[in-house]
């Protein structure tokens, strides 16, 4: 329980909780407009409303080529409603490309905990990072460059650099096994593939599922990033029962790697 871990916020997880359209905490919102930061283009912050808890883990959610933060809104209440403050961005231009998100990604992280309205509501040591597609591709570059962030997960992620030894975040791939954009041949198995062995790391290949299936609501996609957010940001070991033993194929899951027991 809380004592013997500083961390955990909410109540024990269930199958039903992680699955749920919103977890325990009410949550609020606030814009950031592009005109007031540099090094990303502005966004929306959701936030557990209630400052009973204490402070919070915090995740930044980049968009993929020519799309916009609304194109992965959903994640934001969703995440932050099971106890996360979460940052959905617009990019500086919707062409940017991976290096350029991974850059992003990591200067709204630092707008966040320093300057935003609510850095104080936040646990600046206990961070992440998603993304989808070439935003996904930029999650990979913001945990290269960063090693200090908790936690990774790249969605239909897609990058011309196909190999991620340097990584040191545990991270979550998810593919979807129908992507004809960043197919998962040439995208998000070799990126799982190629980080460390060592490293605690998963990929998830959705079933039925096409490059746009992170573009909207998806249980698949939220209970399990929200069990390796609580698991790796908020070092919450309630939630390993649902990353270990390695889920199963089924009617949403068409594959699923990765190495178990997780050690960090
Ligand atoms: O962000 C993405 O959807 C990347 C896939 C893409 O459109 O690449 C074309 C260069
Ligand atoms: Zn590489």
């Amino acid at each position: 329980h809380a004592a013997d871990n500083p961390y955990e916020r909410g109540p024990a997880p269930t199958q039903s909780s992680i699955e749920a359209l919103r977890g325990p905490y009410a949550v609020s919102q606030t814009s950031v407009s592009s005109l007031l930061v540099t090094g990303f283009g502005g966004g929306t912050i959701y936030y557990p409303t209630s400052t009973a808890d204490g402070t919070f883990g915090a995740v930044v959610i980049s968009p993929g080529f020519t799309a916009y933060e609304s194109s992965i809104a959903w994640l934001g209440p969703r995440l932050a409603s099971q106890g996360f403050v979460v940052f959905t961005i617009d990019t500086l231009t919707t062409l940017d490309q991976p290096d350029s998100r991974g850059r992003q990604l990591l200067s709204a992280l630092d707008y966040l905990t320093e300057r935003s309205s609510v850095r104080g509501r936040i646990d600046s040591t206990r961070l992440g990072v998603m993304g989808h597609s070439m935003g996904g591709g930029g999650t990979l570059e913001a945990a290269k460059t960063r090693p200090s962030l908790q936690a990774a997960i790249p969605l239909t992620p897609w990058n011309t650099d196909k190999t991620w030894p340097e990584v040191r975040t545990p991270t979550l791939i998810i593919g979807a096994d129908g992507d004809t954009i960043a197919p998962v041949a040439t995208h998000a198995e070799p990126f799982y593939s190629t980080l460390p062995s060592s490293l605690d790391k998963a990929y998830l290949e959705l079933n039925g599922a096409t490059h746009f299936t992170p573009n909207s609501n998806d249980t698949t996609i939220a209970k399990y990033s929200i069990s390796w957010l609580k698991r790796f940001i908020d070092n919450d070991t309630r939630y390993e029962q649902f990353l270990c033993p390695l889920p199963r194929p089924s009617l949403t899951i068409e594959e699923y790697r990765g190495n178990c027991p997780h050690t960090s």
